[in-house]
């Protein structure tokens, strides 16, 4: 469905998610969440200073947290027959690397605060731990960073939380 024309029409990196709002269509799912925050005036903040703080973590997300997680998550799917990958040791060694030393920050982050930015829960959580969650997919124990594990516990208590495939119901999914 990716490579359809109709959905290259919407998407041009060929990329889920896409959010189309009336004439507006948006990738990427930082520029998502920040038109979200933006639009719906929650998860964002009115002060300049604390906006400009969210958006260095989304920036930081997609260059330090997401590479590494789904990284890490493809080796996994790879082991376990989910996909037709097998991923070379010394290069899975590496992804592991790198997703410990972006959980080692969050987590040296987290140590004096509740939420990552703006004193409040953000998209800048928001975004952060929608990619977390699939370390621990892969079996990160939360526990060897306490500071990040109580953020964890604090975001999945948020009123409305949801896991990702509860969200995005794989019943239906075909694996070839
Ligand atoms: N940086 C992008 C990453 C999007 C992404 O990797 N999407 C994956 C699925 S989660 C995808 O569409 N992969 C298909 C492809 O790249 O061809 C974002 O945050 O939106």
């Amino acid at each position: 469905m990716q490579r359809t024309p109709e959905f290259r029409a919407l998407s041009r990196w060929g990329q889920v998610p896409v959010l189309q709002h009336g004439k507006a269509v948006l990738c990427q799912s930082a520029a998502i969440l920040e038109f979200l925050a933006e639009t719906l005036g929650t998860f964002g903040s009115t002060d300049a200073a604390a906006r400009r703080f969210i958006r260095e973590w989304l920036y930081w997300d997609a260059d330090r947290l997401a590479p590494p997680v789904y990284g890490c998550y493809g080796v996994r799917l790879g082991e376990q027959g989910l996909l037709p990958i097998a991923v070379d040791p010394v290069l899975a060694a590496d992804c592991r690397r790198r997703l410990d030393a972006a959980l080692n920050s969050l987590d040296a982050e987290l140590g004096g605060r509740s939420f990552l930015a703006a004193g409040a829960r953000t998209i800048a959580d928001l975004c952060c731990y929608g990619d977390v969650i699939f370390a621990e997919l892969c079996g990160i124990a939360p526990h060897r960073w306490p500071a990040f594990a109580g953020w964890a516990g604090r975001l999945s208590a948020l009123s409305g939380w949801q896991p990702p495939f509860d969200l995005l119901p794989m019943a239906d999914a075909e694996i070839a």
